[in-house]
């Protein structure tokens, strides 16, 4: 007997120590390794002796699942949860309502501040014992509070003495897919769309819970399925079917479903003549629309609408405006509390002002005037999700109007899949920003989570990087992304810098001689891109259609938009955008204290510098080069910062298996050719401008610019299909 009770402990440690090698990246940062070396082990177990979870409903049974699941593999023996709360208990998760006088005494007032989806976890005395105890006043909370303590424990931090209180600063927290009904994702570069429409609604994939459980795990708490180029059938009764059947995959894991609405779909799905948001018939179609949804999905979320944008239909197309549209499908929501989100990505061929001007142009006026639950969803920069931007110009100027921040988590500008790029240092760089509107320390953080203007509901979206690659996000480092989009979307205040620091030590190992490298690596990662890619403030200088590499040159696309030219107006004389009183005056849409700092070259931060400014090639930047040999030298940087990022892996090898090794090897060695060639032809191609020498430092390139310029890329991944 006790030699079987070896034979089944021996291949359990065996099955532990596989699943902890396991190198495929499926199990995101959710790889519950056994921590047989962590210095808390003891007291992890001490912990975990009793534990009582209160899993009286559906969500609650799963919570309590993964818990178990979670710590067992992490401790390496089964643990056995008991069904009632009693003197024994060391561990106990349980909701407010079903704690003890005893425990509740010490700590009651802790509940105010967890409102709907916050959670305690605490160590508490019981008649003199320690009592680990995880509480909260909802069922989400639970759930969260469950993740939580997972993670802390994966990533071995002490629970002696914990006492951690958190809840979300912001309502919506959510992954916007660009995913088309076949399965193509618009700028996806990690697969297929997860959604099986065909096999749906029967055929529950487990990557579909898996996805939740990841979601869950960091708070995200909203998912719009379908790409904002929205196609109607989306709304059909056969796929409402299939939606329904991923919404009660998700719900157990708080997550809610929304989906994008083609403002054209009555005309095509209904039959009717038009989709004009104030023709009454119109109205009527969408409530019964709506109806409908909420009868199958109770917990429905709402609409996003991508309208008047880039060829999709609008309320403009019926001589109606933003707010008509709007409100339009808000009344139709508002009696299931559901939410209508409505993108400001807005910019017109009929329009001859500069496009970062536009969408403030188009939105500020309305401020005030949508219903109380649309909620307006802005993209981080006045562009398009630039490796830089300066934070949009929305964001300090609609008081009266919930802003949603739109971030891309998925690379389509920062050098797709295969970029070793952290972009939660961008998105804090954007949240950080300060716009003034209220004086100094009105940062972006605060309009997103409501906080300087008091809003009722709030919200942050995330374009995602999620598809059926293996490791969901095809490079390795993409999932920091993922994770790290959804740690700022729960608190905008985060630093990256815990970011990446949570995200290593849960992927990888907690060992410092491995995280610390491998985190100046990642922070130091978006400001390469920048370096190699557009540098000082260039924007929107890439190739055409699918956006893969450099296309600084390209000038006959049929919307002078469209056109890189447009953006870096480079001539004999100088370059960049002159975006002062002189030029397109965008500067005068931010508050006096920006306008004032950005209007002067000398005061402007000179990462922006060419966004806001034309200079000639002999401009003195502040180290003392030349403007010309600064960006030369800045593509060059962007390349060294690569080739560090190598040695830094490379060095990094003793802690990682072959194949984690060698896939993020070969992705940077593909980062540094694509880098090089970023810097070769851009730099060929201002030179004809500048006709000016490399500076000193700057490799020579090996091509001719003719060259670069010949190449095509017609299968590209992530191109948009024909729109409709
Ligand atoms: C979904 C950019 C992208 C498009 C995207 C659009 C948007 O233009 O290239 O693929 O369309 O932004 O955000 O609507």
């Amino acid at each position: 007997m006790k030699s079987l009770k070896f034979i089944v402990l021996f291949f359990a440690v065996i099955s532990i120590q596989l699943q902890a090698q396991s190198p495929d990246g499926y199990d995101l940062w959710l790889g519950n390794s056994a921590i047989e070396v962590s210095e808390f082990e003891k007291e992890y177990k001490t912990f975990t002796t009793s534990v009582y979870f209160q899993s009286d409903s559906e969500m609650l049974t799963v919570a309590e699942q993964e818990m178990k699941n979670g710590l067992e593999k992490m401790l390496g023996q089964s643990l056995d949860f008991t069904k009632e709360l009693n003197s024994n208990s060391t561990l106990i998760v349980a909701k407010k309502n079903a704690l003890k006088t005893e425990i509740l005494n010490s700590i009651s007032s802790d509940f105010d501040k967890l409102g709907e989806e916050g959670f305690i976890i605490k160590t508490i005395k019981v008649k003199g014992r320690k009592v680990l105890l995880v509480s909260a006043n909802s069922d989400n909370g639970i759930l969260y509070g469950v993740f939580r303590l997972l993670h802390l424990m994966r990533t071995q931090v002490s629970l002696s003495e914990i006492n951690l209180i958190d809840a979300p600063k912001v309502d919506i927290r959510m992954l916007n897919h660009w995913d088309n009904l076949d399965r193509t994702v618009e700028r996806g570069y990690a697969g297929f769309s997860l959604w099986n429409w065909q096999k749906l609604p029967e055929y529950i994939d487990q990557r579909y819970i898996d996805y939740a459980r990841a979601n869950a795990s960091i708070g995200i708490n909203a998912v719009s399925l379908t790409n904002v180029n929205a196609n109607a059938l989306i709304l059909t009764p056969m796929y409402i079917e299939k939606v329904k059947a991923l919404a009660n995959v998700f719900r157990n894991y708080g997550i809610k479903v929304y989906l994008t609405a083609r403002f054209s779909a009555p005309i095509e799905i209904g039959g009717l003549e038009t989709a004009d948001p104030l023709n009454a018939s119109v109205q009527t179609w969408w409530n019964t629309k709506v109806s409908e949804i909420y009868k199958e999905i109770p917990d429905f979320g709402g609409f996003l609408v991508k309208a008047n944008s880039e060829g999709q239909p609008g309320p403009q197309n019926y001589g109606r405006n933003h707010v008509d549209g709007a409100n339009m499908l808000a009344t139709a929501l508002s009696p299931y509390k559901g939410n209508v989100i409505w993108r400001a990505f807005v910019y017109s061929e009929h329009d001859d002002t500069d496009r970062a001007k536009q969408a403030y142009a188009e939105f500020v006026p309305y401020d005030g005037r949508f219903k109380d639950n649309v909620l307006v969803q802005v993209k981080n920069g006045a562009i398009d999700f630039q490796p830089r931007e300066p934070f949009h110009p929305m964001f300090g100027a609609m008081e009266k109007t919930p802003l949603m921040m739109e971030f891309q988590i998925t690379q389509e500008y920062t050098g797709f899949s295969t970029h070793l790029v952290f972009l939660p240092k961008l998105f804090e760089e954007v949240l950080d920003s300060d716009t003034y509107q209220k004086g100094k320390g009105s940062t972006v953080a605060k309009v997103i989570d409501g906080s300087l203007h008091n809003n009722k509901i709030t919200g942050v979206a995330g374009v995602a990087n999620i598809g059926t690659d293996l490791n969901w996000t095809g490079h390795p480092f993409a999932q920091a992304n993922w994770y790290g989009f959804g740690r700022l979307a729960w608190d905008p205040y985060l630093s990256s810098n815990t970011i990446a620091d949570e995200w290593i030590k849960a992927t990888y190992t907690t060992n410092k001689e491995f995280v610390e490298p491998i985190k100046k690596m990642m922070l130091s990662s978006r400001e390469a891109v920048v370096n190699y890619m557009d540098p000082l403030g260039l924007h929107h200088i890439f190739d055409t259609g699918h956006h893969y590499g450099p296309g600084p040159w390209v000038n006959n696309l049929s919307r002078p938009d469209w056109n890189p030219v447009y953006y870096h107006k480079a001539d004999t004389e100088g370059i960049g955008f002159d975006r002062t009183p002189s030029g397109s005056n965008a500067t005068e849409q931010y508050a006096k204290e920006i306008e004032k700092l950005y209007n002067n070259p000398k005061t402007i931060p000179e990462e922006y510098l060419l966004w806001f400014h034309h200079l000639p090639w002999d401009y003195k930047l502040k180290n003392g080069h030349t403007l010309w040999d600064g960006i030369a030298l800045k593509y060059q940087e962007g390349v060294h910062q690569v080739e560090a990022m190598i040695t830094t892996w490379e060095n990094a090898k003793s802690f990682l298996s072959e194949e984690e090794f060698n896939e993020v090897v070969m992705l940077l060695k593909i980062q540094l050719k694509e880098a090089k060639w970023w810097r070769d032809a851009c730099l060929l191609y201002f030179q004809t401008f500048s006709q000016r020498e490399l500076p000193e430092g700057v490799e020579k390139p090996k091509e001719t610019l003719e060259y670069y310029q010949s190449l095509k890329f017609p299968f590209a991944p992530g191109i948009r299909p024909r729109w409709n």
